[in-house]
């Protein structure tokens, strides 16, 4: 039995988006072809059934429309992370705000603890937790204590040695009953043995990141031969265009807060 989600919250990319942080080195993006593509996302998550809460845009933090770091959501609780990058600590203000309408039990990542969001992958009853250049040891451990109290398994993946890997997420994906789609560098890992898994062609990393949303998994286009082996496997793919936030180092995953 895979999750169902119903709800997601996202935000509007604002003026500033092309000052955010990236290494992507595919030029600057442009707002008003980042405007379109994020409109079709949240179109895409109504269509996959989730009601979701868009947040005008916010200026004042370039990075701010990458929702997914700035909470981590389970059934039960919500916890508020604390960005890795500094011009991102200001962005969880307003998503605490937010989650107070939907969450009792609300918990706070504390100093120096940080966590990103995409570090941290839930697998049924458990959850990966990346530790990267923006989800350090000691955030890492007290997520991990916060989910546990909540009745979720945790373990650790150190990723900073692996080359371009930004954050956990940036190279798998979990695709329900079992399935987990991994970029090479993590594919041998012992982390994965319990798992069915689909490694993602060579086409690129890009295509690790993609999104399990109820009867459909939102893929990215231009990535074909991971998307037939997504469709081989069964899987209802709804693609979309994310060139404008992949210049900023975004995926599908990160556009989003999924609950
Ligand atoms: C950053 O570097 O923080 C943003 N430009 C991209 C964040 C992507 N978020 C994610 O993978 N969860």
């Amino acid at each position: 039995m895979t999750m169902q989600f119903t709800k997601a919250i996202t935000r509007v990319p604002g003026e500033s988006f092309a000052a955010g942080i990236t290494t992507a080195d595919l030029g600057a993006p442009e707002l008003a072809h980042a405007l379109e593509q994020h409109t079709a996302y949240c179109q895409t998550l109504e269509r996959c059934g989730l009601q979701v809460t868009t947040l005008e845009a916010d200026s004042r933090f370039p990075d701010s429309t990458f929702v997914e770091d700035t909470a981590v959501l389970t059934p039960k609780m919500a916890v508020i992370t604390r960005p890795g990058a500094d011009s991102r600590k200001g962005e969880t203000a307003a998503i605490h705000a937010v989650l107070k309408n939907h969450y009792e039990d609300i918990r706070t990542i504390e100093a120096p603890g940080t966590v990103d969001g995409g570090d941290i992958c839930q697998a049924g009853d458990h959850f990966l937790i990346g530790v990267s250049a923006r989800t350090n040891p000691e955030g890492a451990r007290q997520l991990a204590k916060h989910l546990q109290a909540g009745g979720f398994t945790t373990s650790e993946i150190d990723i900073r040695g692996m080359d371009g890997l930004l954050h956990l997420k940036s190279g798998l994906s979990y695709l329900g009953n079992g399935i987990m789609l991994l970029d090479k560098a993590l594919a041998g890992l012992a982390q994965f043995k319990n798992y069915y898994v689909l490694q993602t062609p060579d086409e690129a990393r890009y295509a690790s990141n993609c999104i399990r949303v109820n009867d459909y998994v939102i893929f990215a286009a231009g990535f074909p031969q991971t998307a037939v082996l997504l469709a081989a496997e069964g899987f209802n793919l709804m693609l979309l265009e994310m060139s404008e936030f992949r210049k900023m180092d975004g995926g599908l995953s990160c556009l989003s807060l999924r609950f």
